[in-house]
């Protein structure tokens, strides 16, 4: 593709077919906030079909690659663990993001991962997720759609504390933010050359990097910051859109 401006790839969501649903046949499905977060920040975003053929062609026309979040969990077995009773799983959409995101990874890339993108970019570091949060109750309610006031994913929810060395604290510049939260997994196993870049209060890992001080950008948040609840979301579209300029300025031959 022939852009002026940087071209991020989004995969859209995948879902079966089903009466009284959008369609009696297959269809993608992609909130819209997503694509306005990047090209409000000066981005051209794409959505990208599943055609496994076409990975390659994908990953030299993009500059960038988007993960969204998604209503499944990555099947456990990934992990080498059973699955959980409450773990709904997409393995079409599941199967296609592991192999586009695994050659992106190879390409170094920019790459954000948001909630799902982040188990994603976990798990394809061999890390594992914690299953079912609120089995565990030393952590807090990460489903902020149940409690009133907080069910708009606008309106931030709880507390977030920064890695003061981690490059999400350079995006962000701020040590504590307040951010959404609509997840029932969280990272359990920190994958290999990742790091933490924050916490909840709880303990519970809201956002990783790669630890690879080459990699251009490599950011996974378990938050929504497609919803702009507050001008730190906004940062990350920005810094991950002006990661992409950068990838292509470098690859400009193609
Ligand atoms: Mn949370």
């Amino acid at each position: 593709m022939k852009s002026s401006k940087p071209v991020i790839g989004i995969v859209p969501d995948f879902n079966e077919g089903e009466k009284g649903s959008y369609s009696v046949k297959n269809f993608y499905a992609l909130r819209v906030n997503h694509v306005e977060m990047i090209n409000k920040n000066g981005g051209a975003a794409i959505i990208l079909p599943y055609d496994y053929g076409l990975i390659d062609d994908y990953l030299n026309s993009i500059d960038a690659i988007l993960i969204v979040g998604g209503y499944f969990d990555i099947n456990p077995k990934r992990y080498g663990e059973a699955v959980h009773p409450e773990v709904k799983l997409n393995e079409v959409r599941e199967n296609f993001e592991y192999a586009i995101a695994k050659k992106a990874l190879s390409k170094k890339m920019p790459f954000l991962g948001i909630c799902n993108g982040l188990s994603l970019i976990n798990v394809l570091h061999n890390g594992s997720a914690i299953q079912h949060i609120p089995d565990h109750n030393i952590y807090i309610n990460h489903e902020q759609s149940k409690i009133d006031g907080y069910e708009d994913y606008v309106t931030p929810y709880h507390d977030v504390i920064l890695d003061k060395n981690s490059k999400l604290y350079e995006i962000i510049g701020r040590e504590k933010i307040k951010t959404n939260s609509s997840h029932h997994q969280a990272v359990n196993k920190l994958g290999d050359n990742l790091l933490i870049s924050a916490k909840a209060i709880d303990g519970i890992i809201e956002a990783i990097e790669s630890k690879d001080k080459d990699h251009p950008y490599l950011v996974g948040v378990q938050w929504h910051p497609e919803f702009e609840s507050s001008q730190h979301d906004t940062k990350i579209f920005e810094s991950f859109v002006n990661a992409a300029k950068k990838y292509k300025l470098n690859n400009n031959d193609k």
